[in-house]
């Protein structure tokens, strides 16, 4: 209403990092910024310190001095499998020893182990251990995370993780994006794949659809896991019944992967090490987002690297993600994965910040709301110690984070 003075807070002598495209400036930057965010936790204006308006000022709540600290969009972690029991270091071992991660799965360990550790944990036990990874996200400045099931592969343990995520979210006040990852692996109890396609199709994603409890389905295109024949009559039913699309693709092997995920109209295609150039062209001409996951290529000592060149000539937008799982990328740091961005996969510390804000933002379909700080969207917020944007992907190991603001509710440091 017009005169009306709306509670609200101001942050001040901050260098911010907008991350929004439409600034000319790297990174969005507003060297002398502030920011005024309301009680319900928007942002009611964001801009140079010298241009904030004088009512605004006069009529804050509360002033917090930044003394030059660096502000950023929270991190979004478009991609994660973060609610399992158990872990996976005699996999690890193994590896070590000699064997390949096919090699490990095919021979019954693998996704398998991690499903019947998941099965058989009690729901405190599955919670508690998935909550410490989630919380050691948000200490890395995370403020939106999307988590996949995919550690059940029947339908009540499904329904389980994805609760899980869920009320992890509301507990913490993190916004969480569940994701049901149904065609992971083929459980032990079904003979073949098609069975259980068939299964997920007919009695899990309808269990899911009447609860709500996902936002999106996703599947493992691989020729160790589902076709792209399985991988679309299961992408069909999903849309059917209204969820968003997403895809491991092209990750060990070029399955087609990233050209089925753009033909389905989905939002991200994840991995993607060894998509084809036709791939990316239907990725670009679809506006679906490619998901970068330097810690399972790390972790996997991947040589094969994502084609990031033919990415940025056909103009295809990638996030960086964390992939947190079990079996190959057991990684639980935003910023540890800004880092392996840029120096195994050679992205600019721009583009891995973009790629953990902006981009992560259009790979959940969220673009309209969150991954850029201007007025009007959501207060998530990170409050940094440092003086330059790029020192966050520069660093390893340590973490300059001062203080997070998950829609204007201030956790960490003094303020
Ligand atoms: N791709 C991956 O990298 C993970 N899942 C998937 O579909 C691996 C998960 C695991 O090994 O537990
Ligand atoms: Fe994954």
């Amino acid at each position: 209403m017009p005169g009306e003075v709306i509670a609200h807070t101001i942050w001040s002598n901050a260098r911010i990092a907008t991350m929004d495209a439409r600034l000319s400036a790297p990174y969005g930057l507003i060297d002398d910024g502030a920011l005024a965010v309301t009680a319900d936790g928007m942002i009611a204006w964001i801009g140079p310190v010298a241009d904030l308006p004088a009512a605004l000022l006069e009529d804050a709540d509360s002033h917090h001095d930044l003394s030059g600290r660096l502000v950023l969009p929270g991190f979004i972690d478009c991609h994660t499998h973060l609610v399992y029991a158990g872990d996976r270091s005699q996999d690890f071992e193994m590896r070590l020893a000699g064997a390949r991660y096919d090699e490990i799965a095919r021979a019954g360990g693998g996704i398998l182990s991690t499903v019947r550790a998941t099965r058989a944990a009690s729901g405190e036990a599955l919670e508690s251990a998935s909550e410490r990874r989630l919380l050691a996200l948000a200490e890395s400045g995370v403020t939106t995370v999307e988590i996949k099931s995919g550690y059940g592969l029947d339908r009540e343990t499904e329904l389980r993780i994805l609760r899980t995520a869920r009320s992890l979210g509301a507990r913490h006040a993190i916004r969480v994006h569940t994701t049901f990852l149904g065609l992971h692996a083929r459980p032990p109890e079904f003979a073949s794949t098609d069975e259980y396609v068939d299964f997920v199709i007919e009695d899990v994603l309808p269990a899911i659809a009447s609860e709500n409890l996902a936002d999106a389905v996703d599947a493992f295109c691989e020729t160790i896991a589902f076709t792209p024949a399985q991988t679309a009559r299961y992408f069909d039913a999903a849309r059917g019944l209204g969820f968003a699309l997403k895809l491991h693709a092209d990750q060990l092997s070029d399955g087609g992967g990233a050209a089925l995920a753009a033909r389905h109209g989905a939002l991200c295609a994840d991995h993607l090490e060894h998509a084809s150039s036709q791939g990316l062209a239907a990725m670009a001409a679809a506006g679906t987002t490619a998901v970068l996951l330097p810690g399972a290529a790390y972790f996997l000592r991947e040589t094969k690297l994502p084609p990031l060149d033919e990415m940025r000539r056909l103009g295809v937008s990638f996030a960086i993600a964390t992939d947190c799982n079990p079996g190959t990328s057991p990684l639980v740091s935003m910023l540890l994965a800004l880092n392996l961005a840029c120096t195994i996969f050679r992205v600019t510390p721009e583009e891995a910040l973009a790629g953990a804000t902006r981009n992560a933002a259009r790979a959940l379909g969220i673009a309209d709301r969150a991954g850029t700080l201007s007025t009007g969207r959501v207060a998530d917020f990170t409050v940094w110690d440092v003086e330059r944007p790029a020192q966050l992907a520069y660093a390893i190991g340590g973490n300059p984070l001062y203080l997070l603001s998950r829609g204007g509710r201030i956790f960490g440091g003094t303020g």
